[in-house]
């Protein structure tokens, strides 16, 4: 433990570089970033993004739109909602519910008892389409083609985005165990046929986007087209991203990418292809996608991801301690040592998103090639691996944001050993 001490105590003189204090890290960062959530105190989840409209009320009045959606930010049909908010620009308040442990409010109020539901103006409406023309009775910008004509086709697609099987059929695909090669066939056929009808649907209107303007049937197929699109490749060995035969989803995606709205609610790759493994339980045909390098060197996503770290590190700390299993590397009950090397490494990752962009990592082998204690490198190993997995976006940071703590994480986690 003496020589665990004197390495961390050690560590910003004997690396090459000093290594910044917390309050240096949390300083640059947030000159990087105007990206900034509430805390939540004891309760889950610990962080909470403030809608992009709350600035536009007055103090002490409460926003007309209360969200009550899921504590993960998994829920795609939450991510509908929550997109048209921050499109429309409606000031809101989020209610975060467990889904795993319902409160017997929530039951008693919403009659499906599933999220989301709002109340807008205090009247509650449940089921995310009807969510969604409720939200667009009462406020504008409109979401909805002005054209009567196209309009009411605007009102059909919307109603097929629930009924035309798209969803089931791509769920199933997805999930279906490998063993039975012809009923997989199968299933990858009948998604195709899905797919090939949204691409022919996608070209009855110029532009992009489903209907000649953006609207709530883009908000509906997103959350599901882009669950789709990161987890068939690494759960099917299936692209639609770069596929030739899709190329209006792909222009699609491309125009979504461009709505900042969208990146406020969006999840990124590795979150759904982790998230479908804890959930599912289906096996990946090859690896998870790495983090794409382009996105991980942006210093907003950077700093973004280095000032969630160091802001929320009292709680990042305790989940690690509690979740990882690094405790059982105490040694003789003692976990000051390993919660120190935990501090250490976590440090280490905030500095380097902040400091290490697109360098090498200067510090080597933590105290240095020849004074590098065992027990520290195998916390920092454990610490970086489970952060990395554990780091949920849009519930904890943008995808962005995610995107780069993730690959920050392998750079640190490779330059351990
Ligand atoms: N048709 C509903 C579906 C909502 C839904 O399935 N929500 C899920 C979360 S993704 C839920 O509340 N699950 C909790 C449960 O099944 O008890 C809508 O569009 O709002």
């Amino acid at each position: 433990m003496s020589n665990t001490k004197k390495v961390s105590d050690d560590l910003s003189v004997t690396g090459q570089v000093t290594l910044s204090s917390w309050e240096e890290i949390l300083e640059i960062a947030q000159k990087n970033t105007p990206a900034r959530r509430v805390r939540r105190p004891g309760q889950s989840p610990s962080t909470a993004p403030i809608p992009s409209s709350l600035h536009k009320l007055s103090p002490d009045t409460e926003p007309p739109v209360l969200l009550y959606r899921d504590t993960n930010s998994w829920c795609p049909f939450c991510e509908r909602v929550w997109f048209a908010l921050e499109e429309k620009e409606i000031p809101f308040a989020t209610e975060f519910i467990d889904l795993s442990n319902k409160p017997k409010w929530y039951t008693d109020l919403v009659p499906t008892t599933l999220v989301p539901a709002v109340k807008i103006e205090g009247k509650l409406v449940y089921e995310s389409k009807d969510i969604l023309l409720a939200l667009e009775e009462r406020f504008g910008p409109t979401l909805l083609p002005e054209d009567p004509e196209e309009n009411a086709i605007a009102r059909q697609w919307l109603e097929d985005a629930e009924t035309n099987g798209f969803r089931n059929i791509a769920y199933k695909f997805l999930r279906q165990p490998p063993e039975d090669a012809n009923e997989l066939a199968n299933l990858q056929a009948a998604f195709e046929a899905k797919l090939d009808e949204l691409e022919q649907t996608l070209g009855k209107y110029p532009g992009p986007y489903f209907l000649s303007t953006f609207s709530i049937v883009d908000l509906s197929y997103s959350p599901h087209l882009d669950r789709l699109a990161a987890n068939l490749p690494v759960y099917r060995g299936y692209h639609l991203k770069g596929n030739p035969r899709y190329l209006r989803i792909n222009a699609w995606f491309e125009a979504l990418n461009q709505r900042p709205a969208y990146h406020r609610v969006k999840s990124d790759e590795i979150t759904n292809n982790l998230l479908l493994r804890r959930r599912w339980g289906v096996t990946p045909i090859g690896n998870l996608l790495p983090p794409d390098p382009v996105i991980s060197d942006e210093i907003q996503f950077r700093a973004e991801a280095a000032e969630r770290l160091t802001d929320n590190r009292e709680v990042a700390i305790g989940d690690i301690l509690k979740n990882s299993g690094v405790q059982a590397l105490a040694v003789n009950g003692d976990t000051s040592a390993v919660k120190e090397a935990v501090y250490l490494h976590l440090r280490l990752l905030a500095d380097y998103l902040i400091n290490g962009n697109g360098t090498p990592l200067p510090w080597g082998r933590v105290g240095g090639k020849d004074n590098a204690d065992p027990l520290v490198a195998a916390v920092g190993a454990i610490t970086l691996a489970y952060v990395r997995n554990r780091i949920c976006a849009p519930r904890d940071m943008s995808a962005g944001a995610a995107t780069a703590f993730r690959a920050a994480a392998d750079q640190v986690l490779a330059s351990l050993y």
